[in-house]
């Protein structure tokens, strides 16, 4: 996707902090953190956001969940003191970036409900 922000950085076309790299998959921090440790964890391709997802992707998806966010979590240090996974989709859940992103947030005491 040529405008896709998200697209830029996983092509290294714009820079970013990043934490954690394989073939599919880019975690960096995120520009505007609301924790002291905020990652975004993105597919390198453009999947605009959970509803676009197929069957094709249910490997990438689980890659993401059983493999990048426990590891990103455990070298940030807030794997055992715990942190928040939120993946925001479309307008009322103020989805910004229109490419599929998860937000692992830590380093604070979160609260609930999320405002
Ligand atoms: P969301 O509301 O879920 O779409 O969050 C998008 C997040 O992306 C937001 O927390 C700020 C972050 N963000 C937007 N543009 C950039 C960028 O160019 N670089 C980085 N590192 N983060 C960005």
């Amino acid at each position: 996707m040529e405008d896709c922000i998200f697209c830029k950085i996983a092509k290294k076309e714009i820079e970013s902090k990043t934490v954690y790299e394989d073939d599919t998959v880019i975690a960096f921090r995120d520009l505007s953190p609301q924790a002291p440790e905020h990652v975004l964890v993105i597919p390198k391709k453009h999947v605009k956001s959970i509803n676009e997802l197929t069957s094709e992707d249910t490997a990438l998806m689980g890659h993401i969940f059983t493999e990048v966010l426990p590891k990103v979590a455990k070298e940030l240090n807030i794997a055992e003191g715990g942190y928040r996974v939120v993946i925001n989709t479309g307008e009322d859940a103020q989805q910004t970036v229109k490419h599929l992103h998860v937000h692992l947030l830590g380093g604070r005491k979160m609260t609930w409900p999320p405002g």
